[in-house]
């Protein structure tokens, strides 16, 4: 190993795993084979776990660690030999609904190991309290960003090192499935639901050296094409008055020569605001070289823009944001790329008119922009991570001692699960967000242009999340993927269902 890092003090030390470390992937929340004590099964849509890879390799360049990777999407970890005999445990968590398996992984561990001796990092958890970590985990340790952010290697790691450990075997699964390209992290925006590196500028990935080491490993093993997924948040910022868009553009064309290069052909999709995208398509030779990279379609954050009061209060600084929209979905369409609508609905100030007002909107680009998919998601308003997490009477309300209490129910707040009595405490409101939920997604199910697909809460037996129009409404959509369970359900035993249901639909991507 090399020698032990100098950037990092004794108290961020202590926070990241060390020595012989086993950084593990947790199963996927729906398919939590530790939780169900199912028999294993690889996981429907495997993807390569870039997040725990590179802290690894952060830690091992600084001569903190030295990890072996385990992945429960490909792997039982019931099975793993000699589990119990490594220095320390990383758990990798990236959202709020995969606390929920990185708690069975930790519970699985701590019956064998000092709970002392595992780690649990990723922006789920990241920015939890310590006493908050600590009911969930307890006597496990978190590693804060901070301590890995800091190193001055902290944007410019490869996963050259992590990867050739990796099996052949495992290694086509991934590439043959979406990778992660890391692009960049950042956004200069705070919208309050959103979890991510928010309030920050853009900060780049070495792009070029990850989409080489790639295409390097599938032209080694015959796989002619490769789909990735960028990291931006907003992938065109650059283009926003004060960016420098030759961070992007070089980037761009990095990629087309390392494609061309291997000969692997390339597909990608990333997210963006409408107003990004704009700003940069004013520019014909920036649409031809993104269309020239591989780039097939475009996530849009639509949150909100059905009512500029909805907008606000999401803190989305946008209220242009309705015509934003159908300008950018309009360039979409001409230039061939799919446009995605991202829509977050169902926070506080929603009220039926401005539900009604959203599915309006929905309805209208769905209809007008053919090419176009939809994504809805009930709003959770309090994620670990985002700035409502931190609002005045959230800690130890209701809600919030649940989910200290049975850590199980953070599957609630996953992005796309249905409104639940942790995301929505009033029942006439969870039924009401529901509705318009079921409504919008039977909408865009029968024009064949869904791309996440509901999933079921947690409930305890006789909390309703459905009324009986909107669980016929369902019924039809449960029809396209699970048959079976459709005649059955009712709005009493919807939730009974939910193992099975949430295992039928595409994962969420
Ligand atoms: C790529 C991505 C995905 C891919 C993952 C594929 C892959 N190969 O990893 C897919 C599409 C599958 C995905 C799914 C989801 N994602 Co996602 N995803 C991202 C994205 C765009 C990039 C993540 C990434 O790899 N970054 C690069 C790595 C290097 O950085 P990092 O994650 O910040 O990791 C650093 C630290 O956190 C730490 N670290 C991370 N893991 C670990 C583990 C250990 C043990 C240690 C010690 C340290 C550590 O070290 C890293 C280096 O400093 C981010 C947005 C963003 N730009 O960050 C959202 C993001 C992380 N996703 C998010 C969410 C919520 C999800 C979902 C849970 C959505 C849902 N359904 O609810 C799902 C989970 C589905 C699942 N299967 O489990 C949220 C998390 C917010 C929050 N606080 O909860 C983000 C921030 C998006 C957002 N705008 O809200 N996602
Ligand atoms: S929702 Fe999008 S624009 Fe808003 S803070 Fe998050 S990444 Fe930035």
């Amino acid at each position: 190993m090399p020698p032990i890092s100098l950037s990092l003090s004794p108290s961020d030390v202590a926070s990241v795993p060390t020595g012989r470390t086993l950084m593990i992937h947790p199963p996927y929340v729906h398919d939590n084979y530790l939780a169900e004590g199912t028999p294993f099964v690889t996981d429907r849509q495997p993807f390569l776990p870039v997040a725990p890879m590179y802290a690894a390799e952060l830690l091992e360049r600084h001569g903190l660690a030295e990890p072996v990777l385990f992945d429960c999407q490909l792997h039982d970890l019931r099975e793993a030999p000699g589990v119990e005999e490594f220095d320390s445990y990383g758990i990798a968590c990236m959202g709020a609904q995969n606390i929920t398996p990185a708690v069975h992984v930790y519970r699985h561990l701590a019956e064998r190991v000092d709970p002392a001796r595992i780690h649990v990092g990723g922006q789920g958890v990241e920015r939890l309290s310590s006493e908050e970590f600590q009911r969930i985990f307890p006597g496990a340790r978190k590693t804060d960003r901070g301590a890995l952010a800091q190193l001055p290697d902290a944007m410019d790691a490869g996963l050259e090192r992590q990867m050739a450990r990796l099996s052949d075997a495992d290694l086509r699964v991934y590439l043959a499935n979406e990778m992660t390209l890391p692009f960049s992290q950042g956004c200069l925006f705070g919208c309050s639901f959103c979890g991510a590196q928010t309030k920050r500028r853009e900060s780049f990935f070495d792009t070029r050296a990850f989409l080489d080491l790639y295409c390097g490993h599938a032209q080694r093993l015959g796989i002619p094409s490769l789909y990735l997924y960028c990291t931006s948040l907003d992938f065109f910022q650059q283009a926003l008055p004060g960016g420098d868009l030759a961070q992007l553009t070089g980037r761009l064309e990095a990629v087309l020569e390392v494609s061309e290069r291997h000969g692997v052909e390339v597909g990608m999709h990333a997210l963006t605001r409408a107003d990004s995208y704009n700003a940069a398509m004013a520019s014909d030779e920036i649409r031809d070289l993104v269309r020239a990279a591989g780039f097939d379609r475009f996530g849009f954050g639509a949150d909100g823009a059905a009512s500029v009061a909805v907008l606000r209060a999401m803190r989305k600084h946008a209220d242009e944001l309705r015509s934003d929209l159908i300008h950018a979905f309009d360039h979409a369409e001409r230039n061939d790329f799919i446009p995605e609508i991202l829509y977050v609905f169902g926070i506080p100030e929603d009220t039926r008119d401005t539900l009604i007002e959203t599915r309006e909107l929905c309805g209208l680009l769905l209809e007008e922009f053919p090419n176009s998919e939809y994504r809805g998601f009930p709003a959770k308003n309090e994620i670990p991570g985002n700035s409502n997490w931190n609002r005045s009477g959230w800690r130890g309300s209701p809600a919030h001692t649940r989910l200290m209490d049975e850590p199980d129910l953070f599957l609630n707040l996953g992005f796309e699960t249905l409104a639940n009595d942790i995301s929505h405490d009033e029942p006439d409101k969870r039924l009401m967000v529901n509705r318009y939920a079921v409504d919008m997604s039977y909408r865009a199910h029968e024009l064949g242009r869904v791309r996440s697909y509901l999933t079921i809460p947690m409930a305890d037996h006789g909390t309703e999340i459905m009324d009986d129009e909107t669980v016929e409404r369902f019924r039809e959509i449960v029809a396209n993927y699970a048959p079976d369970l459709a005649p059955d359900l009712r709005k009493e035993n919807v939730t009974e269902h939910r193992v099975a249901l949430n295992s039928a639909i595409p994962k969420d991507s």
